[in-house]
């Protein structure tokens, strides 16, 4: 195995303090324009060519919700996402915020359909206990435009700082007066330490509000899909060492 962690790190491009700061501070940041047109009309066709063709299984590999289409293991499910869970602006601030190795535990997507999609404020972790390393990074991959009405997620700058649970301090279900939304153009990339509290809102247009999650974990924590048992041998056989030690099958 000629693979190096430190080599691969070393390729990734700098953050800029501003980045920096953000993710430190407020606990996530949004890159824009990390999808160019060509890219994002191919993502938009495979979603709504896996949804149409996996009916009322989709995403049932990891979670379905009410009131969205969900979709899972989109790793195995074409080449088109090989460059999500790769993307080195986006590993480079994941880096940022584990420092130390991680592996990706899920890539998988959701819609909010019109009408649908709020979420209570959670964490993607469980309670927080002070000065814990931080376990896990998520990022969002924008497939529409987030507007103020489509669903965008809100976010709680700085709640990754806070021990416990969002039930802790407020109704997870209420708007927070401290929320922002996340709103940026399709193609732009949300990336937030995955201890902030944070959820999706309703969407109120009759529009789709459609996102990839991308979701990485320190490396000794398990994965949410477990690439070691399921990923075919056609989608290994295309990937190179890095790749596959992010997928944690090298
Ligand atoms: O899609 C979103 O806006 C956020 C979704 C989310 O946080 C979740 O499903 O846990």
């Amino acid at each position: 195995m000629s693979f190096s962690w430190e080599s691969w790190v070393s390729q990734w491009p700098p953050l800029n303090t501003d980045v920096r700061r953000s993710l430190d501070e407020r606990g996530y940041v949004i890159f824009p324009g990390l999808v160019d047109r060509d890219w994002l009309d191919a993502l938009r066709e495979r979603f709504e060519t896996l949804v149409a063709a996996e009916g009322d299984a989709a995403g049932s590999e990891v979670h379905q919700e009410a009131g969205t289409r969900r979709l899972a293991n989109l790793v195995d499910k074409g080449e088109v996402f090989d460059r999500i869970y790769l993307h080195p602006t986006v590993l480079a601030a994941v880096y940022h915020v584990l420092a130390r190795p991680f592996k990706l535990s899920s890539l998988n997507a959701r819609d909010a359909l019109p009408g649908e999609g709020a979420q209570p404020l959670h964490a993607d972790w469980g309670p927080r206990e002070a000065n814990a390393p931080w376990a896990v990074v998520n990022s969002l991959w924008m497939l529409d435009d987030f507007t103020v009405a489509n669903g965008a997620t809100r976010l709680i700058p700085g709640s990754h700082l806070k021990a416990g649970t969002p039930k802790d301090y407020c109704d997870p279900e209420a708007p927070h007066p401290d929320q922002v939304l996340a709103i940026a153009p399709a193609g732009s990339v949300l990336v937030w330490n995955a201890h902030c509290w944070h959820g999706g809102t309703q969407n109120q247009t009759t529009g789709p509000r459609r996102a990839l999650h991308c979701y990485y974990a320190a490396r000794e924590f398990p994965q949410q899909t477990e690439q070691r048992k399921i990923l075919s041998e056609a989608t290994k056989s295309r990937l190179d060492e890095a790749a596959q030690y992010l997928l944690d099958i090298l």
